[in-house]
């Protein structure tokens, strides 16, 4: 028996790339997964048995363990969530930013925030920009995929784990990705446009592999951005530079907005905690209240 990994499922065919050989192999899935109901995803590892070696074709015989899964997109095993947001065009949105944090830390991934388009505003800029979020102990890269600036360190962050980009549309998730990878081959859109329309270019879920071992999915962005499965009691919690605080406020139940006596709101007047991120915080608050709908 042979193991792999799915890097692509289509039209009811998985391909697996062998751990054991740099071959893909064109898979079906055992009869018995269908009545069984077992969902595979592409990252997930699988045992299978090769019919044809020449073919390149074989069966998946059995699903193994799985670390994480996530529903969409459908991707199992994912070690990172890398946060891809431009410099410029489209403008760095810090609420958008927050948004994508609060749902990966809700989620319980590693983040990388990555910061491409660099070369729009230059390096110093672009750092300044984000100097709050490495204050708060955010790892972040900046890249441009146009000049290849800071795409070595991006590989380096990638190497050997299961990445999965996200963000806007338009920030060049996928200009990186063809830089990482030639073979990658990811379409890649007119930023206006596509704004214009509030459409993705990238549609399907596909792993590319990276030579030192990355693996890296491409996604349309996370189809859904709504936070209201968050309790509004825990929100706090997914602010990484709030959660020291939390439980030193006056009233236990305390959320940190009109609350006398809240040591968030104390730290956020002695500037330990950023006017922005604490402005993102309260309009997530609203919303997990169900006093603001927006998404
Ligand atoms: N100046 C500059 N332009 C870039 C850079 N990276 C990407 N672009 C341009 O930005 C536009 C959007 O890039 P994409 O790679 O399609 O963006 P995406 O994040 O994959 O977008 P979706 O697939 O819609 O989510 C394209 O016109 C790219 O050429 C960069 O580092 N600098
Ligand atoms: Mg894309
Ligand atoms: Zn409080």
């Amino acid at each position: 028996m042979e193991t792999g990994r799915i890097i692509k499922a289509y039209a009811g065919y998985y391909y697996v790339l062998s751990f054991e050989r740099d071959v893909v192999y064109e898979t079906r899935l055992r009869g018995r997964f269908r009545q069984e109901d077992i969902d595979f995803y592409v990252g997930d590892r699988v045992e299978f048995s090769i019919i044809d070696e020449d073919e390149q074709t074989g069966v998946i015989e059995e699903l193994l363990p799985r670390s994480t899964k996530l529903d969409r997109p459908a991707v199992a095993n994912i070690d990172q969530v890398v946060l891809v947001f431009a410099s410029q065009q489209p403008e760095l949105n810090y609420e958008l930013l927050d948004r994508f944090l609060l749902l990966v830390e809700a989620y319980g991934f590693e983040i990388l925030i990555c910061i491409n388009k660099v070369d729009l505003v230059g390096l110093n800029e672009a750092q300044e920009a984000l100097a709050d979020y490495e204050d708060i102990g955010y790892r972040v890269v900046y890249t441009s995929a146009e000049t290849e600036h800071g795409l070595n360190r991006l590989t380096e962050e990638l190497q050997g784990r299961l990445s999965v980009l996200a963000g806007p549309s338009g920030v060049g998730k996928s200009s990186l990705l063809n830089r990482l990878s030639p073979e990658a081959e990811m379409d890649v859109g007119k930023v206006s446009q596509k704004i214009k329309q509030g459409r993705h270019t990238t549609r399907h879920v596909e792993l590319i592999t990276l030579d030192n071992g990355g693996l890296v999915v491409d996604t349309p962005g996370f189809t859904s951005l709504r936070i209201d499965f968050i309790a509004e009691r825990e929100l706090a919690y997914f602010f990484r530079e709030m959660r020291e605080y939390t439980g030193q406020c006056k009233f236990n139940d305390c959320l940190h907005s009109s609350e006398p006596e809240c040591r968030v709101k104390q730290a956020l007047e002695e500037g330990e905690i950023p006017q922005s991120r604490y402005d993102s915080y309260l309009s997530f608050l609203s919303e997990i209240k169900g006093e603001d709908n927006q998404w």
